[in-house]
């Protein structure tokens, strides 16, 4: 049987009994294939590193090379491998896929342990001081490391509405071994989860007026939830451009995103970031030999992003179980599609004909949004300020622990389970998360099958 009538097939009558509205006219329940026509049926470990099924011919070799350079470590320079080096001085980690791990998510370290390379740490403060923005735990031979980085988790208790405790954790962060010399007393920590790959060329290819359609700053349909886009520097045309990706969506397109992931965690330049990540108080970064100008030249930067635009996404799973499609009216009801938007279609010019005009299922709106004082990192990036994050899509969350072997969530990794992570949500998503705590125990149980369902 064909995979397509197979699905009409499993669907059976259970879906018009229940009445639930998401079949196409021909029949097939769009919202399956969740990154519309970059969607793959594979469920294994590897679910998150396919190919879309249409890439063929050059773009399916220039996957292939991608796929290399973001998974092999690059070498410290002067190296033979000279299309591979100049590693750091300063860096987090020695490949992409370090810490976007099988092309899914980061880890956090256990209590106690250094932060390993899953969790990065962006930094700020109103006065100066030599570590710039982002905190390098690691250094090439003569250079010092920034700083060792151990996270401690505290515990905090909550009740939900049926008097079942759940047990939540905070990362409290220490800097320890500090390499060049004290860190300012205001200093605002933002500890990073390195998100899954999947599906990010088609949140690339949606156009901007689909995004600022969803915005709504000062809440005029009264709903309580407000989502602004961020607007950000286009390192490439020098303008302000809509900011995407990243927790806060900070970078605009996949490229600057890239680029800046070079530079940032791994001590690689690029023509849009050609000067190495070393400032004036770090001698011996800055005298450190280089491994050519840029080290990551603009061939080896497109296959990189050209990999990272074509990782597909997988199709949803057990769509047609009852259980799945009354936790998926209990989504709604609680309003969570009011950030974690459902679908919409991406623009039809985009960087590819393969991404062009999809109908897509990313859950979110790529918009930023109050989510109160507890998610906090009270560090402003672009227009975001210290309590907004961007919606993460939700499209894979079911598998993350069949690739990443873990079910690590939210900005900082701290939430264990989907369910840990709504019962952070403050702010704009107060009124979802005390909904979704109201619930009996078998309505979180349908609940959390349909989130498993992604
Ligand atoms: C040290 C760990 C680390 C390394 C190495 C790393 N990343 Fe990331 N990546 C992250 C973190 C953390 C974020 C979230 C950043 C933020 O919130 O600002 C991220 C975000 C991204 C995103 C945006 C995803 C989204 O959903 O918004 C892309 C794309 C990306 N990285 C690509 C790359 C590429 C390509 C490389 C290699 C050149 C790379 N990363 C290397 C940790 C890493
Ligand atoms: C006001 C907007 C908003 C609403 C409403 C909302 N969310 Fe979220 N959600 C977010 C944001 C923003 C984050 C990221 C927060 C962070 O990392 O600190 C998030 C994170 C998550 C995560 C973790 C995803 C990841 O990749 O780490 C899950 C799971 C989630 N939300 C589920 C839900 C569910 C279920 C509901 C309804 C009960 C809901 N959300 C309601 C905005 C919202
Ligand atoms: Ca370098
Ligand atoms: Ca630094
Ligand atoms: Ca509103």
């Amino acid at each position: 049987m064909s995979r397509r009538l197979s699905i009409l097939a499993s669907l059976g009558v259970s879906s018009f009994i229940l009445g639930v509205s998401f079949l196409h006219a021909e029949g097939v329940a769009e919202d399956i294939r969740l990154g519309g026509e970059g969607t793959v049926f594979t469920e294994g470990p590897d679910a998150f590193a396919a190919p879309f099924p249409g890439l063929a011919g050059i773009d399916r070799l220039r996957f292939s090379s991608g796929n290399s350079l973001f998974t092999s470590n690059w070498v410290i320079a002067p190296a033979s491998a000279a299309g591979r080096d100049g590693l750091g001085p300063l860096f987090n980690a020695k490949a992409c896929a370090s810490c976007h791990v099988e092309d899914g998510r980061g880890a956090p370290p256990e209590n106690g342990q250094e932060a390993n390379q899953g969790l990065l740490f962006r930094i700020s403060s109103s006065a100066g001081h030599p570590y710039g923005d982002q905190l390098q735990n690691q250094a090439i031979p003569g250079v010092p490391p920034e700083a060792s980085i151990i996270v401690e988790w505290q515990d905090q208790n909550v009740t939900l509405g049926d008097g079942s405790p759940v047990k939540l954790r905070r990362p409290i962060v220490h800097l320890q071994q500090l390499g060049y010399g004290p860190l300012p007393d205001d200093l605002q920590v933002s500890p990073r989860l390195a998100p899954p790959m999947i599906g990010l060329g088609l949140l690339e290819a949606v156009d901007p007026s689909t995004l600022l359609e969803m915005e709504d700053p000062d809440d005029k349909d009264g709903d309580g939830i407000s989502g602004r886009a961020n607007f950000v520097m286009d390192r490439a045309t020098g303008q302000l451009a809509i900011g995407r990706f990243g927790w806060k969506a900070n970078q605009p397109n996949l490229k600057q995103q890239s680029a800046g992931a070079f530079l940032g965690d791994m001590g690689l330049t690029t023509h849009l970031f050609p000067i190495e990540n070393c400032s004036d108080g770090q001698s011996a970064c800055q005298q450190a030999p280089q491994g050519g100008q840029p080290e990551v030249d603009e061939k080896q930067l497109d296959l990189v992003v050209h990999y990272a635009r074509f990782l597909s996404v997988p199709a949803r799973r057990s769509s047609d179980d009852p259980a799945v499609q009354r936790g998926r009216r209990l989504f709604v009801e609680a309003r969570c599609d009011g950030c974690h938007r459902m679908s919409m279609k991406t623009g039809s010019e985009t960087a590819h004909p393969l991404l062009a005009n999809q109908k897509i299922w990313p859950y979110s709106d790529l918009l930023l949004h109050d989510m109160g004082p507890e998610l906090a990192d009270h560090r402003p990036d672009g227009l975001a300020t210290g309590v907004e994050w961007r919606t993460p899509p939700l499209w894979g969350l079911g598998l993350n622990e069949t690739v990443n072997r873990h079910r690590f969530f939210l900005h900082d990794g701290r939430a264990r389970s989907p369910e840990e992570a709504i019962l952070w949500h403050g702010g704009e998503a107060q009124a979802s998360r005390n909904y979704y705590s109201s619930l009996s125990s078998a309505d979180r149980n349908d609940f959390q099958a349909f989130l498993n369902s992604l």
